[in-house]
């Protein structure tokens, strides 16, 4: 950057779906974004971003972004790599077509044979995830079920706590005892990491409960190495044995906690030595992670989405809920639990979704279940003709790819892509419309790992032809003839209308502030002094910590993401306690399959990329390594695999190629091959979704991207 000239500063907030939410600095000159740093004044961000996003100027700058409206020409699969080949059209051609498609469409099958397909790709409340929903929903098509991440873990959250965000995140150097459950803190959650060391330096213990040695596992005191999907049986048993001791606080369990009798009952049988042979901790482990829990206070537990991703993902969640309820540790600052922050945001999401748009009857499909919907597996009237893809890229991200590709490759399927590159999705679309990145509209952002509200300003002009999101739901409102207001108002008048400013948690300040300062921290209480539950006043029915529900509770998927919609909850009866579910794919459920698949893998995120975000980009794949398999000494050894060796992961379901890690960071019978890597890009056209399940893993219908058996060999 030349230091001569002064640049232009606006406020930034990265749009990314990760917990940080950093507030952000566009440095402009000329008219154009010469750098983006993060805020320094920021308590959170403290000026510093990831390495995702360190060059996010030059990711704007990307030769490859795409710069025009692009049809498809020819058949479907005859451009590069089975993809479409296309030619650039208008913006005008683009909706046009569009318009025309989706009025043949409702002619013959109805506006519910069109279904929207988006995701955090973009979490801003104008220009992300929902941006879509109020004029999918007056269209009148099929509503997208969004369930990728935390469905199970929130639902579990909403039963046992209500909607309260838990434990500020920065109240965590008040912590003396730290549990970090499923979450890879030094690459998921960076901006978290600060806290927890401030927190070791005046004494605290970290401890981290993760099936592999992940990064953030090194760095930790106590890494107790579960096997996965365990985690119910673990908490359990941490239970039994804080009640064996005598370390419950009964005095706060009487007060708050609605079911303990019945939760006691229930743990009885998680003696230490049966959770042993369960997860592979040792029982001794057990019990003192019980004693240093209880008696460390405050003791405070970071949730990771990693929990709820295998059969009993959200039943574990719930028994781990109640851990810091049963030793008190809500009574104190940096205690208690911390899972999504985003239930305290004074969104209104009604405003922003209108579900008032959908039609009684409508029906929903799960965003998992993308292959089964587009292959006719899951049968439906009427079909799935058209689909429309914005801020995720599902090929690469959602289970079962191959289904997915497939379904994607009927002729008779109309796909549009919004998108800022050719994926391996939207490689497969009919029409690709390019979008702006961040720093080219404005936005207002949310957050599930902070508690700040970070304002978006448009910096830059969008290069070549990229329209904001916002963009596309005026132009195709105009082309189907929509004239509601909401479809005629300015980004700077949806950032503004999103927000409930009445709610005090606002603390009276206006749409001026954000534009003056950039961020808000809502008022939820001081870092130093906030302990939310120290008097109970759970927002629950009973005010009281849920451990037992209600009889009659029924499955229900919770969470802003599913567009606000009750039309088609799932209704199966719920087990009124939390327990132990062992996982779909087990040598005890299915001695056939783990006999041809004998390896358990799990899928986490990659440090070095964003989901499947810049995994496009050579230099950014040179930091992360290309696709690899970490894999235990034991293992490779029967199989003849040597570190660097190339290696094919496979299963019934699909296979995909990588080099081989040979890591004691792994323990025998477990796989780590991390997500986000392209297909297209990877050494054959698979990837870690090739092989994972569409089946969801009960509770709040959560994926199951950790409950996958796998064999793997050395590919010669
Ligand atoms: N660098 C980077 N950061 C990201 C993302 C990214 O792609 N890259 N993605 C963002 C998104 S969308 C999300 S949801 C968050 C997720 O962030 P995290 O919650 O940290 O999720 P993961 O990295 O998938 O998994 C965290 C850890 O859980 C472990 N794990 C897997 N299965 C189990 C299990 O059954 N039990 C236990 N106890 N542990 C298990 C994994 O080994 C892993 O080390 O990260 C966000 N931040
Ligand atoms: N095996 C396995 N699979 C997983 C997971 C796992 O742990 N293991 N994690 C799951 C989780 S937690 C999640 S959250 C999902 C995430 O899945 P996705 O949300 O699909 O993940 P991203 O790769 O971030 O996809 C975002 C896409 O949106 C595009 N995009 C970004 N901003 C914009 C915008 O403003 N406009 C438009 N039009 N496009 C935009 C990006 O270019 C990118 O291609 O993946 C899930 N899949
Ligand atoms: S991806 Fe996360 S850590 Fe990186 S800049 Fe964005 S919010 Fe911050
Ligand atoms: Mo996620």
């Amino acid at each position: 950057m030349n230091e001569q000239i002064k640049p232009q500063v606006f406020h930034g907030a990265c749009p990314h779906d990760c917990p940080d939410t950093c507030a952000m600095e566009y440095h402009v000159v000329d008219g154009k974004l010469v750098d983006v740093r993060g805020k320094k004044n920021h308590p959170y961000t403290r000026g510093g971003l990831c390495v995702k996003l360190k060059d996010f100027h030059d990711h704007h700058a990307n030769p490859d972004r795409l710069m025009y409206p692009l049809r498809r020409v020819g058949p479907k699969g005859s451009g590069p790599n089975g993809g479409n080949t296309f030619e650039r059209i208008t913006w005008d051609e683009a909706i046009k077509t569009i318009g025309a498609k989706w009025r043949e469409i409702i002619a013959v099958h109805g506006s519910q044979a069109i279904m929207p397909y988006s995701y955090l790709g973009n979490m801003g409340l104008v220009q992300g995830i929902n941006s879509g929903d109020p004029f999918f929903n007056r269209l009148g098509t099929t509503v997208n079920e969004k369930t990728f991440c935390t469905s199970g873990s929130s639902t579990a959250w909403l039963m046992t706590h209500g909607p309260t965000g838990g434990v500020d995140p920065e109240s965590f150097v008040h912590s003396k005892f730290i549990v970090i459950w499923a979450c890879n803190t030094i690459s998921t959650n960076l901006h978290h990491w600060p806290f927890i060391l401030e927190a070791q330096k005046r004494g605290a213990k970290i401890v981290v409960v993760d099936p592999y040695r992940s990064r953030t596992a090194k760095g930790a005191d106590w890494h107790i190495a579960l096997k996965p999907g365990t985690d119910g049986a673990l908490a359990l048993g941490i239970i039994n044995s804080m009640i064996e001791q005598g370390l419950v606080d009964q005095d706060y369990v009487d007060k708050h906690v609605h079911g303990f009798p019945e939760l006691k009952e229930r743990a009885a049988d998680f003696t230490p030595e049966y959770v042993e042979r369960v997860t592979g901790v040792k029982a001794d482990d057990v019990k003192k992670f019980a004693y240093e829990f209880a008696t460390s206070q405050p003791s405070a537990i970071r949730i990771g989405v990693a929990i709820e991703r295998s059969a009993g993902g959200a039943q574990a969640s719930r028994a781990i809920y109640a851990l810091p309820a049963l030793a008190g540790s809500w009574r104190h600052v940096g205690g208690g639990m911390l899972q999504l922050p985003l239930w305290d945001f004074p969104v209104d999401w009604a405003k922003a979704a209108r579900p008032d748009f959908i039609k009684p009857g409508t029906r929903a499909i799960n965003n998992l279940r993308l292959g089964q919907a587009l292959t006719g597996e899951m049968k439906l009237d009427p079909p799935i003709k058209s689909l429309f893809v914005f801020c995720t890229n599902p090929v690469s991200q959602s289970p079962e790819t191959n289904k997915i590709v497939q379904g994607l490759q009927r002729e008779d399927l109309f796909t549009v892509v919004a998108e800022h590159f050719i994926t391996d999705t939207a490689k497969y679309a009919d029409i690709i419309l390019p979008s702006t990145m961040a720093g080219e509209a404005e936005d207002m952002m949310w957050s599930w790992g902070t508690f700040y509200l970070t304002y978006n300003e448009k910096a830059v002009d969008p290069p070549g032809e990229c329209k904001p999101t916002s963009d596309l739901w005026r132009l195709l409102a105009a082309e189907m003839g929509f004239d509601d207001p909401v479809f005629k108002m300015t980004d700077s008048e949806l950032c503004a209308a999103y927000i409930n400013w009445d709610d005090p948690k606002m603390g009276g300040v206006d749409m001026d502030y954000f534009k003056e300062h950039g961020f808000y921290r809502i008022d939820v209480g001081p870092v130093d002094t906030r302990a939310p539950h120290a008097e109970g006043k759970f927002p629950t029915p009973s005010g009281k910590v849920e451990v037992l529900l209600p009889e009659d509770t029924k499955n229900f998927v919770a969470g802003p993401f599913r567009a606000m919609y009750d039309g088609d909850q799932d209704g199966s009866p719920v087990d009124p306690l939390p327990g132990y579910v062992a996982m779909r794919e087990t040598a005890e459920a299915d001695a056939e399959l783990a006999k041809a698949f004998p390896l358990n893998i799990i899928t986490p995120k990659s440090h070095g990329f964003l989901n499947s975000c810049y995994a496009n980009e050579p230099h950014k794949i040179r930091g992360q390594g290309e696709q690899f398999v970490m894999i235990s000494p034991a293992d490779a050894e029967t199989r003849s695999i040597r570190h660097g060796d190339p290696v094919r992961v496979a299963n019934s379901r699909g296979s995909f190629e990588g080099l081989a890690r040979v890591t004691d960071d792994v323990p025998p019978g477990l796989v780590v091959a991390t997500l986000g890597y392209w297909r297209s890009l990877n050494r054959s056209d698979g990837s870690v979704n090739s092989i994972s399940s569409d089946a969801w893993s009960g509770l709040g219908r959560a994926p199951t991207y950790s409950d996958n058996l796998v064999e793997v060999t050395r590919v010669n």
